[in-house]
């Protein structure tokens, strides 16, 4: 009976330390950037998302730089804005496409299933899929590098741009990337 006991206190240690583990899959924007302070902030860049595109089309940055972007959706769709590699924005619409076949976000609002339990949720394993900084309650992305804006609504994320590489920000919402939901980060000098 007390074995019993301690085998299943054991088993819940087991379950809750790989609950708090965090995910790895989504830093990978730690090798060109972090979260950036509100007081670093010497430029705002004011994106315009529509559906499917961004105005600007392009940006550019400094490394060192650490910029707030004001996103507005301008669209009737659920739209974001997310700085990454070409690499990274193809694994996070695979992620994308099963948060929306799973019914956690919708066409229109991230808040598809705001208020369920999704830990409790079969099939879906969130280390896995890399939404370690995700707040499951709101369903709101928590990364510093993408921000998720409902129709009509106006976003902000600062961001610090650490190392010059070849960036693009982009939509990865199922098939806006496909329409052109994609611009260019360049860097100067
Ligand atoms: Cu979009």
């Amino acid at each position: 009976m007390r074995l019993a006991t301690s085998i299943a206190a054991a088993i819940l240690a087991a379950i809750a330390a790989a609950q708090i583990q965090p995910a790895s899959a989504d830093s990978a924007y730690q090798a060109f950037g972090t979260r950036g302070r509100a007081q670093d902030v010497r430029r705002t860049i004011d994106i315009v998302m529509r559906d499917n595109s961004y105005q600007p089309q392009r940006i550019q940055v400094r490394a060192g730089e650490t910029v707030r972007f004001r996103v507005r959706n301008a669209g009737e769709l659920l739209h974001e804005f997310n700085i990454g590699t070409a690499v990274m924005h193809q694994q996070h619409q695979r992620e994308m496409r099963a948060m929306f076949d799973s019914g956690m976000m919708s066409a229109t609002s991230k808040d598809a299933m705001a208020g369920m339990d999704h830990s409790r949720m079969p099939g879906m394993n969130h280390g896995a899929m890399g939404h370690g900084g995700m707040d499951h309650g709101a369903m709101r992305h928590d990364d510093p590098n993408a921000v998720l804006v409902d129709p009509g609504k106006t976003g902000e994320m600062v961001f610090k741009f650490t190392r010059a590489t070849s960036l693009e920000f982009a939509c990865n919402i199922p098939g806006h990337y496909e329409s052109g939901m994609v611009g260019n980060v360049t860097f100067s000098r």
